[in-house]
């Protein structure tokens, strides 16, 4: 059980996180949109960038929306507070969501950077297996959250270590790539590499929450990390290896067809 079910909400409270979890699931339906249609922009081979951008965003719509509907649904007003109803809040549907984005996110890394061949084929694999593994444990140690005993702890260094793993292997997808890049991506594909670090920590700062904010506050303050860290992580990324993947089209003389020149702003966005 999550330490959500264990508060009751005063009105604002309660509001907010409906609020917040709400712009989570409205935030993934534009950027489906705007992956598919922005697509065209992309050289053929990048275009499966946008598809897998858009994998993400329907993925994380229906979680959003699903964890917005348990939230009104898990609790009821009785006059003077939001209190517990008859179902539970859960924040393991974001850990099930995370074992397709999280392994997409990275793929989507390999093919904007330009990796092909074995070493893509070598890396896809370190990434799901890596992914996943941090994933599950973590899922595994969130059970024990509200009595915090060893699980919750041991669970969460071995799911660190993976993640160590995992952030190592991006480093060097991002940085030894780079040159592979034109000029005028490079500055963005760093960017890449900072973004997903700040973006990704988010995540165990909120599996931490309990154990340093344990109050009706510090759910509200844990589903806000969420939805920051899951509009950055997956559409402000998705955003950027867009741009990336625009200007080495150019860069490789893609030319986009008419119709996308008239629909995107000069230079692309
Ligand atoms: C857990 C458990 C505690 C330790 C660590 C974790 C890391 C989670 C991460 C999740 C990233 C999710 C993303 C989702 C995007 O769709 C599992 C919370 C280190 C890094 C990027």
């Amino acid at each position: 059980m999550n330490f959500e079910n264990t508060f009751s909400y005063n009105v604002d409270q309660f509001t907010l996180i409906s609020h917040v979890l709400s712009l989570g699931f409205a935030v993934m339906a534009a950027g489906l949109v705007y992956f598919l249609v922005t697509r065209g922009s992309l050289a053929p081979r990048y275009q499966f960038s946008s598809v897998l951008s858009a994998v993400v965003m329907v993925s994380a719509f229906f979680e959003l929306f699903l964890l917005y509907q348990r939230w009104v649904g898990a609790f009821r007003w009785d006059g003077t507070a939001f209190v517990q109803s008859d179902t539970l809040f859960s924040n393991g549907y974001r850990y099930v969501n995370w074992s397709i984005d999280v392994p997409v996110l990275l793929i989507q890394l390999l093919v904007v950077m330009g990796v092909t061949g074995r070493r893509f084929h070598l890396s896809w694999v370190a990434f799901v297996v890596g992914g996943l593994a941090m994933i599950y444990t973590g899922y595994a140690g969130q059970f024990y959250e509200i009595e915090r005993s060893a699980p919750y702890w041991i669970w969460g260094l071995v799911s660190t270590a993976f993640f160590l793993l995992l952030l190592v292997l991006v480093a060097r997808t991002v940085y030894g790539n780079l040159g592979r890049l034109p000029a005028s991506a490079r500055p963005l594909a760093r960017g890449v590499w900072w973004l997903l670090l700040g973006s990704w920590l988010l995540y165990p700062g909120a599996y931490l929450m309990p154990a340093y904010w344990d109050s009706a506050d510090g759910v509200v303050a844990r589903q806000i990390t969420y939805t920051v860290a899951d509009i950055t992580s997956k559409v402000v990324y998705g955003v950027l290896l867009g741009i990336i993947a625009r200007r080495v089209s150019a860069a490789e003389g893609y030319a986009p067809a008419v119709a996308d020149e008239v629909a995107l702003p000069r230079g692309g966005i």
